[in-house]
């Protein structure tokens, strides 16, 4: 029943971001970012964000896979799975150390030339988000990060300076890398990756939250706006965690409950889409007394610097009910999740719903009427290498064929319009979310543990032949 019709062109990969497998984290100059700040936790155990790097704590991200020294290796291997792209990161610290020199560090930009290059000389075409969780430390702490108007000028001439650089490297970008984590704003790893903000008791995180992230829209407009500048042809988006929220059941006040979250998830995306702040957080904004900073100059600027596409991430839905609170008062969506009894979860505890990524692939169709790109996807997982070094990951295929299925029903049946699919951690690297390298999601294996030891040598998962063999047949064969 259902043909096949991936795109012709259609822009099969695989994503990372630099601080979860560069290391070298002060190779070639780079500064200390708030990724290089961050403690290992575990499921449950947040990560610890010290002031500065402590001597004697765990960094997994300094030396991560040190991808820094084995790029040429690891695009040889993504070209063998027959990666069309790469979506990567540019360390903000590799070209601004601190974050607000006037001059970028040209060490730092020579590396990006020398892995673009790389990627070129396979046909593989980079995708690159700014910002994805790696703002300068220093602009932390002397500047209280996003929270501060001046770090809209740093971001800007960040993204300037990669624009000019890249402009003939890269086409495709993303400016903020899932912008929407804050709206959980008491999530201290949410608000320190998205904003640069340490909070503490005392700190009014929600009117705090909204102020960075108006700062952060204004920045990807101002970006997006000079990035056409410099050259027309580029396509420039925004990068959401979609995340849906159902509602617990089909009475009323959950339906109108789900609405309500939602509503304070898709503003971030709402308005680098529309150019326009949506009425309901306008409304509730006012409503709360907050007050934030935001002139007239900045809605023109949000009008002008609207996104090409949307790109996300998408691991899971979430549930949430009108029993947990009144949809009148509710601040932090976080408070009335439930669980869903329809869905099995992974060994981190993240429900596993593909059908939810049909539903957010026409979701998200119906509510921006642009291309959509799956930058995003993926199972964290426990790998066991046997002793003839295979390594049998059949939970990890099961994942991403389900999920795959409903994506082709989506683009044959339902019209969507998707220009690609780059599932997460290609390459096994440090989560993002507990600093572990034990939740992997690799279709190649790294030789490393938690506690850093390890060979760091690549080998192939059997999921490696799979995704060859999707790629292969275009989504034919999943
Ligand atoms: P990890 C939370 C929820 C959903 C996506 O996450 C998230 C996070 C933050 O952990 O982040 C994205 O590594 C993010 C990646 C991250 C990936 O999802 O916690 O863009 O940097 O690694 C997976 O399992």
């Amino acid at each position: 029943m259902v043909e096949n019709s991936f795109p012709a062109g259609f822009l099969w990969g695989g994503a990372v971001a630099a601080h979860q497998l560069e290391g070298a984290w002060q190779a070639g100059g780079k500064g200390v970012s708030v990724a290089d700040v961050m403690t290992a936790g575990e499921n449950g155990v947040p990560r610890e964000i010290t002031k500065g790097v402590v001597a004697g704590k765990n960094y997994p991200n300094h030396d991560a896979i040190d991808f820094y020294g084995h790029y040429k290796e690891d695009i040889a291997l993504f070209a063998e799975m027959g990666f069309k792209c790469f979506r990567t990161s540019i360390a903000w610290t590799r070209i601004f150390p601190n974050g607000d020199e006037a001059e970028p560090n040209e060490a730092g930009l020579k590396f990006y030339d020398d892995l673009f290059a790389e990627c070129h000389k396979y046909g593989i075409e980079p995708v690159v988000t700014l910002a994805h969780f790696e703002m300068p430390w220093h602009l932390v702490e002397k500047y209280h990060g996003f929270g501060n108007r001046k770090t809209i000028d740093f971001f800007v001439r960040f993204a300037t300076t990669c624009f000019k650089r890249y402009r003939n490297q890269v086409k495709y970008w993303m400016t903020f890398n899932e912008i929407d984590n804050q709206a959980a704003f008491n999530n201290d790893f949410s608000m320190a990756t998205n904003s640069g903000l340490l909070l503490d008791n005392d700190s009014d995180n929600e009117a705090e939250m909204y102020q960075a992230a108006h700062y952060e829209v204004v920045a990807s407009a101002l970006a997006v706006k000079e990035g056409k500048r410099i050259n027309p042809d580029f396509m420039i988006g925004t990068m959401i965690n979609y995340t849906p929220a159902y509602p617990a059941s089909s009475a009323p006040a959950d339906v109108l409950m789900a609405q309500r979250v939602n509503q304070r998830r898709f503003w971030f995306s709402d308005v680098q889409v529309w150019g326009e702040y949506p009425r309901e957080v306008e409304t509730y904004i006012q409503r709360r007394g907050f007050r934030p900073d935001i002139t007239e100059e900045d809605r023109i600027v949000l009008k002008e610097g609207t996104v090409d596409y949307v790109g996300f991430s998408y691991y899971q839905s979430m549930t949430v009910s009108a029993k947990k609170g009144d949809v009148d008062q509710i601040t932090d969506p976080m408070d009335i999740v439930v669980e869903n009894p329809y869905l099995e979860s992974s060994d981190w505890d993240w429900p596993i719903d593909p059908i939810g990524l049909r539903y957010g692939l026409n979701d998200l169709t119906d509510r921006y009427h642009l291309p959509l790109f799956i930058v995003e996807n993926g199972l964290g997982a426990v790998d066991q290498v046997e002793a003839n070094g295979e390594i049998h990951d059949p939970y990890r295929i099961d994942y991403l064929r389900k999920h795959l299925e409903e994506v082709r029903k989506a683009v044959t049946l339902d019209g969507v319009d998707l220009m690609g699919y780059t599932p997460w951690g290609c390459i096994d690297l440090v989560s993002a979310g507990t600093g572990q390298m034990s939740k992997r999601y690799g279709f190649i294996y790294v030789d490393k543990d938690d506690d850093g030891n390890g060979s760091l040598a690549r080998s192939r998962k059997d999921s490696f032949y799979w995704y060859q063999k999707v790629i292969k047949t275009n989504g034919a064969d999943l």
